[in-house]
């Protein structure tokens, strides 16, 4: 595939009920696509950042900039083979995987167009739909929070994710599990806590929780694997796995039982494979995280899940969870199973990008040719 143009186009799409995580109050989802023209064909990618560095060290600024400046002129006018081939081109540059993945997706996402093939067969995905959790943010107050469990509990979501940080944390536990004893209920702190809070995670060994998603420091395993050594509840994984060695060092270490697979924290599709192959070997269930991205990046992540080792309900959300627009065709919307269909080359599924709704939520458009 000759790589003609690449356009790197900035939306804002505002949330519907603002999303609170220990790192920040969600109210507008700031966001990069990135479009690769080739011979005719155009492949989108989305870039998974922030307006500012809180969940990990990148941002859309310095995904611009790298993009724009360190990685389209790797391939631009260039006869690529592939994702692949991209990844090898770009193998020098440190961190900045949010970055690299926008561009290794959005050459997936060519393959699939030129191939004619699903993500699904071309990744070698074995199922047909995929199980739906729901990530609630932190509330006001916790009456507020438990109406938000019954409502979504109601739809029939597979796993209840709840958001804590430091203060609002055991008691909301506490508080759900006393309403609903046996449902799978799971908490994710986004690195707001240190090994000082041990007591802490100890007592939440008494609420059997499925796992607890990063609790400590967005770039550790050492300390995760002293809290598990510490703790009954297994610890899932998210930030601090951002390459496949960092899984195979964290399994190694025993500082996670689970492993949260988002593609673009690790730097791509291809590189999530592997950490999804690894898991299968080392029996460590995987499951794909979100990171409240538009439709484009949604679609893509339905596919991953797809792969065997997704046994847990994922965090892929149906495009009006977040959003009262998002930006393909058909939305995303969940089964009465409150499942996603995973698109085939049987079920005929396709999604197309609605260019319409991008020109309305865009904020900037930066075209690249080289
Ligand atoms: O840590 O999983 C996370 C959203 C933004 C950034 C990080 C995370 C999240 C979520 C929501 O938990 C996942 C989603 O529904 O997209
Ligand atoms: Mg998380």
């Amino acid at each position: 595939m000759r790589i003609d143009r690449i356009d790197i186009i900035r939306v804002n799409n505002p949330f519907i009920h603002p999303f609170e995580t220990s790192f920040l109050r969600f109210v507008v989802r700031d966001a990069l696509l990135v479009k690769v023209y080739s011979e005719g064909e155009t492949g989108y990618g989305e870039c998974k950042a922030f307006h500012a560095p809180l969940y990990n060290a990148e941002d859309n600024g310095t995904c611009l900039h790298v993009i724009k400046n360190i990685l389209a002129p790797l391939i631009l006018g260039e006869n690529l083979d592939g994702p692949e081939d991209y990844l090898q081109r770009c193998a020098f540059v440190r961190g900045n995987r949010l970055a690299i993945a926008a561009i290794e997706n959005a050459l997936w996402d060519l393959r699939v167009k030129m191939t004619g093939k699903s993500l699904k067969t071309l990744i070698g995905g074995t199922r047909s739909e995929v199980e739906v959790g729901i990530s609630l943010g932190l509330e006001p107050t916790i009456e507020v929070l438990l109406a938000k469990v019954e409502q979504y509990l109601a739809q029939g979501y597979h796993r209840t994710k709840i958001k804590i940080k430091p203060g609002k944390d055991i008691d909301i536990v506490r508080a759900i599990r006393k309403q609903h004893p046996d449902i799978t209920l799971t908490v994710d702190a986004n690195s707001a806590y240190t090994l000082a809070d041990l007591d802490l995670f100890k007592a939440m060994d008494e609420f059997n929780l499925s796992y607890i998603e990063q609790p400590l420091g967005e770039d550790d395993i050492v300390d995760h694997a002293v809290l598990q050594k510490a703790i009954r509840t297994p610890i899932c994984l998210d930030e601090s796995i951002t390459s496949f060695d960092d899984a195979r060092k964290a399994i190694d270490l025993g500082s996670a039982q689970v492993i949260n697979i988002k593609s673009s924290r690790c730097g791509g599709i291809h590189e999530s494979i592997r950490i999804h192959d690894l898991c299968l070997k080392q029996n460590i269930p995987v499951w794909c995280g979100g990171m409240t991205e538009t439709g484009i990046g949604r679609v893509q992540n339905i596919s991953m899940a797809s792969l065997p080792n997704f046994t847990l309900a994922n965090d892929i959300a149906p495009a009006d969870r977040y959003f009262a627009e998002d930006i393909t065709v058909p939305l995303v919307a969940i089964t009465e199973r409150c499942t996603l269909v995973v698109p085939d080359e049987q079920n005929g599924i396709t999604y197309a990008v609605d260019e319409a709704a991008i020109e309305r939520m865009m904020v900037s458009r930066e075209i690249l040719r080289n």
